[in-house]
């Protein structure tokens, strides 16, 4: 009987004084918390058809609740909870492609999860990789076209970063693990990105891989098909030797997060971690951040004229509103496990919306390095008169704007 209550409870709000009350919060039914496309100002009335009322519940910015949203903004939001989920023997993985996301031309991206020992079999892409493990531990191995190699123990909070078309594999070692992976291509269930050595190896006539190895064709006879995609084994890591020796230095494929103190961030709203090329040289063509804000903290009005940035939110909640030029602008609502896209040079600002509760993401860019520009800097640093008549807002305020990026604002 939502409907009912709606309208009762607008009349009311009319009938005080004339005035118009906000009816956003509050139980009773008839505003965007209660997952209705009603504005409290005279604006929408309820749903009387089909509607996904959880989906609703979570995000009001899609049923009217910014009013300065304007013009028409395509999806920047995708969920991983909208993903089919493979499941395996020994883990899961669960994709974003460019089918999901159509804005995300530059960036797919996927969770997997590995039980203790299971390996993500030998295997190669046409694009390159980077991880960031947020559960247990892994064992990567990779090789390069030298012949030098890298056989590391990646904990919570390191990075990995494969160049297009190195060999790799991982394993994992505690009892549960999980990553996300980014790829820099969007299609990346097309034919002609991955290159599982299983299938490579069943569909090579024996005879060759026979004289290929120098072995008895009797030896392959009992490689996996089709490919079991994960496979499982004992952890018992053999140390590598031979070829042109290890990845090391500048050359590794890894950054463990304590080699790198997390830095004051300017507005003292929260933490930062750039990961570039300033401080993980290989990753040449994957640039990241990863943030934490805190409750009521805001990462400020900026864009980046680099890149499309790729977002993947960990935990918490958040609101972003992205203004894509001319009048367009659209708020999305994010939580953890959603993954989003901002277009290249796009402006927006990220918001927590938790009372409670750290926001964490990852922001990535197809680039060598993470740039942003400060709406609030550019201004501070445009002569004031100029700012002052443009905006029509006192000269005062527009001398005092701050002359540094503010990047995480801190709740006031
Ligand atoms: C791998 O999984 C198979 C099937 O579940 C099981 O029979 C086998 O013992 C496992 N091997 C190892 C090394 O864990
Ligand atoms: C690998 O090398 C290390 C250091 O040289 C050694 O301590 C360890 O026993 C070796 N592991 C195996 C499985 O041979
Ligand atoms: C390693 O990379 C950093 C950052 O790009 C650079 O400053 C440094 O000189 C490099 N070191 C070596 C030994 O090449
Ligand atoms: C604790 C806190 O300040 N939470 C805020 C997070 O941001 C939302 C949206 O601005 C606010 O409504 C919360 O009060």
């Amino acid at each position: 009987m939502r409907p009912l209550q709606v309208s009762s409870c607008l009349l009311a709000a009319w009938g005080v004084s004339g005035a118009v009350i906000e009816r956003q919060s509050g139980g009773d039914g008839g505003g965007f918390s209660d997952g209705q496309p009603i504005d409290g100002n005279g604006k929408g009335a309820p749903f009387s058809g089909g509607t996904n009322h959880q989906i609703d519940l979570q995000n009001p910015d899609n049923l009217g609740q910014q009013s300065t949203d304007n013009g028409v903004v395509p999806n920047l939001k995708w969920s991983f909870s909208d993903s089919k989920t493979r499941i395996l023997r020994g883990g899961w993985v669960r994709e974003q492609v460019v089918t999901d996301l159509p804005e995300s031309r530059d960036i797919a991206s996927a969770q997997q999860h590995l039980t203790k020992g299971s390996i993500r079999e030998l295997h190669w892409h046409r694009v390159a990789e980077w991880g960031y493990v947020y559960a247990g531990a892994i064992l990567l191995s990779a090789v390069d076209q030298n012949g030098q190699f890298q056989v590391a123990k990646l904990e919570v909070g390191d990075i990995w970063y494969f160049p297009k078309g190195e060999g790799h594999t991982v394993q994992g070692l505690e009892d549960e693990n999980e990553f996300l992976l980014i790829f820099d291509d969007g299609n990346f269930d097309a034919v002609g990105t991955t290159f599982n050595v299983d299938d490579w190896i069943t569909h090579t006539p024996k005879s060759v891989l026979s004289k290929n190895f120098g072995l008895p064709e009797s030896v392959f006879g009992s490689v996996p098909s089709p490919n079991p995609y994960i496979n499982n084994a004992t952890i018992d890591t053999r140390n590598v030797t031979g070829g042109n020796g290890e990845l090391t230095g500048n050359a590794s494929y890894v950054y463990y997060a304590k080699d790198h103190p997390l830095e004051d961030v300017p507005g003292g709203g929260g933490t930062l971690r750039i990961v570039d090329t300033t401080t993980f040289p290989v990753a040449t063509t994957i640039a990241a951040s990863v943030v934490t804000l805190e409750p009521g903290g805001l990462r400020e009005l900026h864009w980046h004229p680099n890149a499309q940035e790729w977002l993947y939110f960990h935990k918490g909640q958040g609101r972003a509103t992205v203004f894509i030029g001319n009048a367009n602008a659209r708020t999305f609502d994010f939580r953890a496990g959603d993954t989003g896209v901002f277009p290249d040079n796009s402006g927006h600002y990220i918001e927590n919306t938790s009372e409670t509760e750290d926001l964490v993401w990852i922001e990535i860019y197809k680039s060598d390095r993470v740039e942003d520009i400060s709406l609030t800097q550019w201004l501070g640093l445009t002569p004031a008169d100029i700012v002052a008549s443009v905006l029509k807002i006192p000269i005062e305020v527009a001398e005092n704007l701050k002359k540094e990026k503010q990047r995480l604002i801190k709740n006031r």
